[in-house]
């Protein structure tokens, strides 16, 4: 079975002024649907890894035949990425939508960056540094909340590691309203950081 995209859970527009209602089209219309055409045309000739979820797909890419893998690496890891990045945002001053952390995961950050300030320049620190093309994100792996960037399109689930909250940094991303100035995304899109899809998340990755 195909993958499919999903509509945008919120209009175009919803996360301005802090991510543009353009930007929000291409990325969603355009470079999603590019990963999950890629990916579907890779996959066409094996229904038994069609059949699994994304995320699945990419956790073991060591049972993906070695012709296809770059492939499924990039697209699949795509899809799943920007699969998760879309409910991970919501439109700033709605409930749950920027501001503090709530829940579980705000007892979390405390305990283990000290406040949520600190977590976020770590991760805004980090994430301005990778080069390139990539993703900055926030995983829970032994029993603590870490800030890890990875490139392309790679994602934290091949590497056995759950994404709790991951922000794309690709130019795509950013470019039309910020140019260069990844640091000024990073810092602006906290506000429509989406905290009760990032408490659900936590709650998976803690099992
Ligand atoms: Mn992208």
């Amino acid at each position: 079975m195909a993958y499919e995209l999903a509509p945008l859970p919120y209009d175009y527009s919803a996360l301005e002024p802090y991510i543009d209602g353009e930007t929000m089209k291409l990325h969603h219309d355009k470079h999603h649907q590019a990963y999950i055409n890629n990916v579907n045309a890779a996959l066409a000739n094996h229904p038994n890894l069609a059949a699994l979820s994304v995320d699945d797909l990419i956790r073991d890419l060591n049972k993906v035949p070695e012709d296809i893998r770059a492939t499924v690496r990039n697209n699949g890891g795509g899809h799943s990425n920007h699969s998760a990045f879309w409910k991970l945002m919501g439109p700033a001053n709605s409930p749950g939508i920027g501001g503090d952390p709530t829940g579980a995961i705000a007892a979390q950050i405390k305990s283990d960056f000290g406040d949520f300030e600190a977590m976020k320049k770590t991760f805004n620190e980090t994430t301005a540094k990778q080069f390139g093309s990539g993703w900055g994100w926030l995983v829970f792996t032994g029993g603590k909340l870490k800030v890890i960037t990875t490139p392309n399109q790679d994602s934290p689930l091949s590497q056995g590691l759950y994404p709790i909250l991951g922000n794309d940094v690709w130019e795509h991303a950013y470019y039309l309203k910020y140019q260069n100035r990844r640091p000024d995304y990073l810092a602006a899109w906290w506000n429509v950081v989406n905290w009760e899809e990032v408490n659900r998340r936590f709650g998976l990755a803690k099992g």
